[in-house]
């Protein structure tokens, strides 16, 4: 399998590079913004500078929590490809479709014909059910679930175990605070939270 590239080294990097690792990938070099990190040892790589030099000959992943921030960065770093990574003890029927770039995290469950945008997150224990359609630089955070054919725009977020009854939609950059439980559309670039969600 092929060494990648990882940009960004924080949390979020150390759980992806866990799951490349798992299955069965090789890292090449870790790439940071920030120059107090250079140097620093990562998964037994010194951290390095980012740079479209260290990336071109290489696939890359966008290892960056922040929705916005792989939007940004996807635009203008040219790796020579973007690697989608998948935990190999994820479930992800064969019909589902996976954009580059993106993660899917151990526990998460992708069923049938549900779609997944470019530079999304599919995180720890998350439950895409069948025919749900997420969008680029999306994020189904830990243990949340999403009801069948729900929708979910670009760059949305759905915090750590926040529910989205099925056929709800949520509008790109959504936001879907942790814990909430979604019964009613949520509009482009709106934040709800509680139970039943609602506006803040
Ligand atoms: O433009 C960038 C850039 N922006 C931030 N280029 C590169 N190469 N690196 C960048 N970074 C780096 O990403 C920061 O310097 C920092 O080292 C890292 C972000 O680390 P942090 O731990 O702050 O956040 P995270 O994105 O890894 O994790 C967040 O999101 C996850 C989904 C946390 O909230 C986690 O708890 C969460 N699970």
């Amino acid at each position: 399998m092929d060494r990648i590239a990882v940009i960004g080294a924080g949390g979020h990097a150390k759980v992806l590079v866990a799951a490349w690792l798992e299955a069965g990938g090789q890292v090449e070099v870790i790439l940071d913004r920030d120059p107090a990190r250079i140097g620093e040892d990562f998964f037994g790589h010194r951290i390095m500078p980012q740079s479209n030099d260290a990336l071109k000959d290489l696939a890359a992943v966008l290892a960056i929590g922040d929705n916005k921030t792989r939007a940004q960065l996807s635009g203008h770093l040219r790796p020579a490809s973007w690697q989608t990574v998948i935990h190999p003890r994820a479930w992800v029927h064969g019909s589902a479709k996976i954009g580059a770039g993106t993660l899917i995290c151990a526990g998460a469950v992708v069923q049938p014909d549900a779609t997944i945008g470019e530079h999304a997150i599919i995180n720890t224990g998350a439950i895409i059910e069948h025919d749900c359609r997420i969008g680029a630089f999306a994020h189904i955070g830990p243990s949340a679930c999403l009801g069948g054919d729900v929708e979910a725009g670009d760059g949305a977020f759905v915090g750590l175990g926040a529910k989205v009854l099925p056929r709800k939609r949520l509008g790109d950059w959504a936001v879907v605070g942790g814990g909430a439980c979604v019964t009613k559309d949520v509009a482009e670039k709106e934040t709800v939270v509680g139970v039943p969600a609602a506006a803040i």
